[in-house]
């Protein structure tokens, strides 16, 4: 896990996305990505304008909206200017190559052309990570450097098979395409994974975690939850908590305390520097 703070971070990584990820860590003081899992454009809209203060990253599950339209699209990028947050689309892409490229680029949902960050499996291999990154770093692609893609390298459900191989897979491939990959989506920081592709000098992968809530260990469905601390403390440069926040009585107060104790425990972590 990274001991650097963010604004180090930010003006040494070699991409753009990731340093202005670090960028506006910084600037908020908040390493908190809310996961916005709600079901209408204007929760989605009004959520982000009132959670956007003290959030780093709004992320989004945009098939479950049963009304997506433009509007969402112009909402959510408005709203990601006025309060300096980035976007991250949750699809978890996980089919060949050539499918991938048209259900991100294109299609429906336009996932390229609001979303900043995406992620995949690696379930279907190399040629998932090859395609999404070809797409995006074709020369006819609008949105250049501003986008980037993290690996799905574990979950947080009870009983994932995303271990081992899988994700030690992740990290090869996040070697292979660090043009592209900014990171992952894991429980703990994976410098120390095997793999078989060796590390670039200077490494520094960005580490999203799921599964962060304050005040419960799971939900009936199988989702297994650590504490903003836990997960800063194995490594964790973005927490990302969902129902913790949204469905808290008060929302915005419960997004100022997970920006506050995911705070504590990153400086706790660069030991306050
Ligand atoms: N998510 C997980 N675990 C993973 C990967 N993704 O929970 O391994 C996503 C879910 C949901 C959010 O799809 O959007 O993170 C967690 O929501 P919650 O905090 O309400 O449980």
């Amino acid at each position: 896990k990274s001991q650097l703070t963010y604004a180090v971070r930010a003006e040494s990584h070699p991409n753009p996305l990731a340093r202005r990820l670090f960028q506006v860590a910084e600037a908020k003081k908040s390493n908190v990505t809310v996961s916005a899992d709600v079901t209408t454009t204007k929760e989605l809209l009004d959520l982000a304008d009132r959670l956007g203060p003290y959030i780093a990253v709004i992320k989004t599950h945009i098939d479950i909206l049963s009304d997506f339209s433009e509007e969402t699209i112009t909402g959510l990028r408005t709203l990601a200017e006025k309060h300096n947050f980035l976007i991250f689309e949750d699809r978890k892409f996980i089919d060949i190559g050539n499918t991938v490229q048209k259900q991100y680029h294109n299609g429906t949902l336009r996932i390229s052309e609001w979303s900043h960050i995406i992620n995949c499996s690696v379930l279907p291999g190399e040629g998932i990570v090859e395609a999404l990154a070809q797409t995006a770093q074709s020369p006819d692609f609008p949105y250049g450097s501003d986008r980037g893609l993290l690996i799905l390298a574990e979950m947080t459900s009870k009983g994932s098979l995303a271990t081992g191989a899988y994700t030690s897979a992740s990290v090869d491939y996040a070697r292979k395409y660090h043009s592209f990959v900014l990171g992952f989506v894991a429980t703990r920081a994976l410098g120390e994974v095997e793999s078989s592709v060796a590390p670039a000098e200077g490494e520094d992968f960005v580490v999203f975690t799921t599964g962060v809530n304050l005040e419960s260990k799971g939900d009936k469905l199988g989702q297994q939850y650590q504490t903003p601390k836990s997960a800063v403390g194995r490594g964790a440069d973005f927490i990302i908590a969902g129902r913790g926040i949204y469905a808290a009585p008060d929302p915005v107060e419960a997004a100022k305390q997970y920006q506050k104790q995911g705070w504590e425990a990153y400086l706790a972590r660069v030991g306050g520097q």
